[in-house]
């Protein structure tokens, strides 16, 4: 190893040129390495780009509150505000979610809200909740993101998104 090094650095201190016929080349494969490889800017600005921008930002999501060790959480319509508290969250696969609200006011549908405009998705597991004030309480069994929003106020904001990710929790320590 000693004289691999020695070898190396005398290698190195030659000056450049053709190594003159008969003389030992020892090139150590690591000495023409950089020290560290920047990667090329255009792949530089893509890794950025995809670290900068959120996993899912759907229905005004950005940040998510982070509720993955919980098996039960609770989304609320505060009284007189036409908003869900919290409405982005974070939760591992088989949570139950419980919305309060009153759904004659405030109609609660599985759906995505683009560009100002809201569609219903039949196939979302938070549904469809248009009357009454009963607590609707939705087990989440899928992984993926699940919209949401009140059909009379999404244009101001009452809208949000679940995100289900794998349970990290399965081994009992929480
Ligand atoms: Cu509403």
């Amino acid at each position: 190893m000693f004289i691999q090094l020695q070898y190396a650095r005398s290698n190195r201190d030659r000056a450049p040129g053709p190594a003159a016929s008969g003389t030992l080349e020892c090139v150590d494969a690591h000495d023409e390495k950089p020290a560290m490889t920047i990667p090329h800017p255009r792949v530089l600005a893509v890794i950025l780009v995809f670290l900068s921008s959120p996993v899912a930002a759907l229905n005004n999501c950005s940040d998510f509150i982070d509720l993955r060790s919980r098996r039960n959480i609770t989304i609320n319509t505060a009284p007189g505000q036409n908003r869900y508290s919290p409405s982005c969250v974070r939760v591992a696969v088989d949570t139950s979610v419980t919305f309060n609200s009153d759904f004659t006011t405030h109609p609660l549908y599985g759906g995505l809200v683009s560009g100002g405009v809201a569609t219903i998705d039949p196939a979302s597991p938070i549904g469809a909740h248009n009357s009454g004030t009963a607590p609707v309480i939705v087990t989440l069994t899928a992984l993926g993101e699940f919209p949401y929003f009140c059909d009379f106020h999404y244009t101001q904001g009452m809208l949000g998104s679940i995100v289900v990710d794998p349970a990290f929790f399965d081994d009992g320590f929480e």
